[in-house]
């Protein structure tokens, strides 16, 4: 699967008001904006078009525009943060999304949830993490939708204490699958082919396919030779700022 397009944000300076789960530390804005800076040449570098919104200071958390939105080839669905902080960015970055699919857009509602964070797409199905963000109403708004479409949607867990499904796991291929061991003990990749992060390295599993590339966070070696020894064209991205909001390459951007 050819990805296009993506859509990224800058972040602002409000990120240090960003939702996390637990304090180390406050992100540095500017060596955010340098990785934000890296991590959008390397979409471009595949031949993308990459379209880059500017920092919306009202939404600390606006930066990781993937909770926002599932983009489809054929349609995209406005999704609903279970964060109340974040709500508001879906609303923010509709425009964007119609300038490309135009009347293609559907929508989840009120009392559903569900944030980008917490799907993967496969190469056969999509998957969907129940979470804290992601309820299941909104799944069960989502899978009416897309089965519309012919996609066929299965219901997963997230681990306890995890942020989003994605935290966890990430698509190397339309078959094969980079999860922790922690996610991957609940079985819901049986059929799929897959690579399980070392330990200590678990913060490696979210990372994205685009195009040739898989982009991953820097600092996880032995995931990185895992990957280079599997024959893929690794980039690793700094992303020590991020992290400090619970954030990686998943979230970092929409690709469709
Ligand atoms: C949040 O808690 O919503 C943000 N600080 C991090 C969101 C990360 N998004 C993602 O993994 N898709």
């Amino acid at each position: 699967h050819e990805f296009r397009r993506a859509i990224t944000r800058k972040p602002g300076r409000s990120i240090v008001d960003g939702l996390r789960a637990e304090d180390i530390g406050m992100p540095d804005l500017g060596r955010m904006l340098e990785d934000h800076a890296a991590y959008v040449a390397a979409l471009r570098s595949t031949g993308a078009e990459v379209v880059e919104l500017p920092a919306l200071e009202t939404y600390p958390d606006s930066v990781f525009v993937e909770d926002t939105m599932l983009c489809l080839p054929k349609l995209a669905i406005a999704m609903r943060p279970g964060a109340p902080t974040r709500q508001g960015e879906v609303a923010e970055i509709r425009p964007a999304i119609e300038a490309f699919y135009g009347e293609n857009i559907r929508e989840i509602t009120a009392p559903g949830t569900i944030e980008g964070g917490d799907i993967l797409v496969t190469g056969r199905e999509i998957l969907v993490g129940l979470s804290a963000r992601t309820n299941s109403e909104g799944v069960s708004q989502l899978s009416d939708i897309v089965s519309e479409y012919g996609y066929s949607l299965r219901l997963v867990e997230t681990p306890e204490g995890v942020l989003h499904f994605k935290t966890d796991c990430g698509l190397i291929d339309p078959e094969t699958i980079l999860s922790t061991r922690r996610l991957a003990a609940s079985g819901c990749f049986e059929g799929y082919r897959l690579l399980c992060t070392p330990d200590e390295e678990e913060a490696a599993s979210n990372c994205i396919r685009f195009n040739n590339l898989v982009i991953m966070a820097a600092g996880f070696p032995r995931t990185a030779e895992m990957l280079d020894a599997e024959g893929h064209e690794v980039v690793q991205i700094n992303n020590s700022e991020c992290a400090r909001l619970d954030g990686g390459m998943s979230c970092l951007s929409l690709r469709f």
